[in-house]
């Protein structure tokens, strides 16, 4: 089943030609309206009317979550404010977000891409569907919103958090289908087991996963404990959310909305095409108008495959996520750079600069140690004034992260000094 059989089974020159000619068309857009494209642009003396097929976006300048952050907060946006009609905001690698403006026609195409999606997950009008990503600056719980409304299942906007509310939900109204972050899915597994609910109780048969990694150990065990068919949608916000690239009952990739956004994969050392293996995504939007990005470093590890899929979809498909070419991390499906913690712990003097993140699964939920060590004239033995330093410290971490942190306050002196660069980053989750 497709959701626009045209566009996502043109013939791979079809393909080419739309792209080039909506390549064309950003790029004028981008010269004429955003001083940084055309500053970038003019170093490397490409104008737009050198563009004229789709392999010409090789003249054209990268983009980077740096260049996001020096243009904060709307310095890439490409029309007048008044066009912009809604706006989300994703991690900045420091205390900024990056801040993303959608015109209407901006969400337009996001929610065909979610519409394209879900319909190649097998979800059909007669679906109830919840959608159990946060809701808010967050892609995640809107951008699978709207896509479920345009495709006509009923939604159900159950957001997170109030698990037990939800399942009961789940329960008593027969929901078949659900979207969330599969470390969500297992937690909303684990929930039913000790509130003795069993799969046999819920009607949930799809389940939509992603805005984390997830290995194919994790799909069986979800599809088991929810007794549902799991497929993995992609997406950042940067390019437009959820809705990027979406698997198909092959199974065998996720096929990328080719026609709005170009993908290409670059060594990210060298920034050369890769023309074998796993390299760095770069998308490059074709149709966005708030903020239209060209040739975007998603700093996504993967693989392209052009081969022919069987579902009849002719768009490119990119494997798994295979890690990042930067550090950052996803802890419960939210985006988070060290540099973020760091500046957090540097901007209170009780702290010294030495700190470990150390992040860990218990049971199916990802969890966040933040070790650091006090100064040592504020390393006292009071009891009191140590817990209200630790809550200080959680507090200005939850601002800036958006999640909770356990604290360890340690002496000075406790953390090992490397000799060579220090590991502030222990990762044992095995994902
Ligand atoms: O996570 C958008 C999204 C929401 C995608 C819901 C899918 C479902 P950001 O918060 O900007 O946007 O985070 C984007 O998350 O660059 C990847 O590193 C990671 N990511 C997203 N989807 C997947 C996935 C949303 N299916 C970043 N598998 C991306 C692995 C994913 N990693």
């Amino acid at each position: 089943m497709f959701w626009n059989q045209i566009k996502e089974c043109l013939s791979r020159d079809e393909m080419a030609d739309l792209q080039g000619k909506r390549l064309r068309k950003v790029v004028e857009l981008v010269y004429h309206n955003v001083p940084f494209y055309r500053a970038k642009m003019q170093e490397l003396d490409v104008q737009p009317e050198d563009i004229n097929t789709i392999e010409d976006i090789g003249k054209l300048p990268f983009t980077t979550k740096k260049d996001l952050r020096d243009n904060y907060p709307v310095g890439l946006q490409a029309v007048p404010q008044e066009m912009i009609v809604r706006t989300h905001a994703s991690s900045g690698t420091t205390g900024k977000p990056t801040i993303v403006g959608y015109t209407r026609k901006d969400l337009g195409v996001w929610s065909e891409s979610v519409a394209r999606a879900l319909t190649s997950f097998g979800v059909t009008r007669q679906d109830l569907f919840s959608v159990s990503y946060g809701y808010g600056l967050f892609t995640g719980g809107l951008g699978l919103h709207y896509g479920v409304e345009k495709m006509g299942a009923t939604v159900i906007p159950a957001s997170t958090g109030s698990t037990e509310k939800h399942i009961t939900l789940m329960r008593d109204l027969g929901i078949t289908g659900i979207a969330c972050t599969p470390s969500y899915a297992l937690h909303l597994a684990e929930t039913m087991d000790e509130l003795g609910i069993s799969r046999d109780e819920i009607k949930l048969r799809v389940g939509v996963f992603g805005a984390e990694p997830w290995t194919e150990d994790m799909r069986r065990e979800i599809e088991d404990r929810l007794g549902l068919k799991a497929y993995n949608l992609y997406g950042l916000s940067e390019i437009t959310g959820p809705g990027v690239s979406y698997e198909c009952e092959m199974q065998n990739g996720s096929h990328i909305n080719e026609d709005f956004f170009y993908p290409e994969l670059i060594n990210p050392e060298t920034l050369e095409k890769q023309a074998l293996g796993a390299g760095e995504l770069v998308l490059t939007t074709l149709l966005k108008e708030g903020m239209p990005l060209l040739r975007y470093r998603t700093r996504d590890l993967t693989t392209l495959d052009y081969s022919r899929c069987g579902c009849g979809r002719t768009s490119v498909r990119m494997g798994r996520i295979l890690g990042r070419s930067d550090d950052m991390l996803i802890i419960r499906g939210i985006n988070i750079f060290p540099s973020q913690i760091e500046s957090v712990i540097l901007s209170m003097k009780e702290f010294a600069p030495q700190y470990q993140i150390v992040v860990d699964r218990k049971g199916t939920l990802d969890s966040l140690l933040i070790q650091v060590e006090l100064r040592p004239e504020y390393f006292v033995d009071d009891f009191p004034a140590m817990e209200k330093k630790k809550k200080m410290l959680i507090q200005r971490l939850r601002t800036v992260l958006s999640i909770t942190a356990e604290v360890d306050l340690l002496p000075p002196g406790s953390i090992s000094r490397s000799e060579g660069k220090a590991t502030h980053v222990i990762d044992k989750r095995n994902i």
